[in-house]
């Protein structure tokens, strides 16, 4: 079979695919305080594959609308699992910008939010500025929906690499920037980085959102980005993306 009739089925019948958790630190409390879901998939030939392989086929062959929809249940029901043993982790998920604009997301979030009773939903969405400037108009009415009918948590991704308008990042009803790893990874030896990131988040903190620095590898940049006022981390330093069960070890560990 070919590899998108083997991600049909996949997807299909949600076999082969999994979530890994990253763990994201707060860096006021110097606790975790909530994890990112990102889908792996188990191919039966190739191992494990990673999205970079399979989520730009997904979005060529309109599957990535039951993909997302598989991931949000499966987030959402891995919260309540949590819930029940005492772990309240926010669980942050990539949205593709299809997901976003097409079909009923907000409707859909409402309706599993319900259905599993989690209210507020303890959950953010990450969305990238492309999904955003393609119709901003949509994006702001969907995201206004997901944050007033389920409490949903709405995040910008990769903040830097895209070409979002600050006239929209003002307008938008957002609650995080997440830097680029990009910008980070080398933050600590490359002063120009040092001062984008800088830059953002100050930009951030002047229009009331919460900063996020994806890309944290070493505890050098962990230390900048606190001086820096940067409210929260995420990076191979904190934690690699795992399954649910250690990052419950690894949260229990540290608090
Ligand atoms: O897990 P990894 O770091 O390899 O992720 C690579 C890219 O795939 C990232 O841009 C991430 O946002 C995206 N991605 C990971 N999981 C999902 C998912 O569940 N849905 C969508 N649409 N994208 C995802
Ligand atoms: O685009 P998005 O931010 O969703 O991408 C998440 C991807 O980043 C995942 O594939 C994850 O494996 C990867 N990632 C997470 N932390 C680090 C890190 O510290 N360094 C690098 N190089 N990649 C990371
Ligand atoms: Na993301
Ligand atoms: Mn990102």
């Amino acid at each position: 079979a070919t590899l998108i009739a083997q991600l049909r089925r996949a997807v299909e019948e949600g076999d082969g695919l999994d979530l890994a958790f990253q763990p994201k630190f707060d860096l006021r409390s110097r606790r975790f305080f909530g994890v990112e879901a990102l889908i792996r998939w188990r191919h039966p030939a190739h191992n494990l594959l990673l999205p970079d392989r399979f989520i730009t086929l997904a979005e060529e062959t309109g599957l990535i609308t039951s993909l997302d929809r598989w991931v949000l249940r499966q987030a959402a029901s891995q919260r309540r699992r949590w819930l029940a043993r005492g772990v309240d982790l926010d669980i942050a998920l990539n949205v593709s910008p299809h997901s976003l604009l097409e079909g009923d997301l907000a409707g859909d979030v409402a309706g599993l939010v319900r259905e599993l009773g989690l209210m507020p939903a303890g959950l953010t969405i990450e969305v990238t500025e492309g999904a955003l400037m393609r119709d901003p108009e949509r994006a702001a009415e969907v995201l206004r929906r997901l944050r007033d009918e389920s409490g949903i948590r709405v995040a910008i991704d990769d903040f830097g690499t895209g070409y979002s308008s600050l006239a929209y990042l003002k307008r938008l009803p957002v609650d995080e920037v997440k830097i680029d790893r990009v910008f980070v990874k080398d933050m600590v030896a490359e002063p120009r980085d040092a001062s984008i990131v800088r830059t953002i988040i100050e930009l951030g903190h002047n229009l009331g959102l919460a900063v996020v620095a994806e890309g944290v590898e070493h505890a050098e940049a962990l230390d900048r980005l606190s001086a820096m006022g940067c409210d929260q981390a995420q990076g191979f330093h904190l934690g690699r993306p795992s399954p649910a069960s250690m990052l419950v070890e690894l949260v229990e560990g540290a608090g």
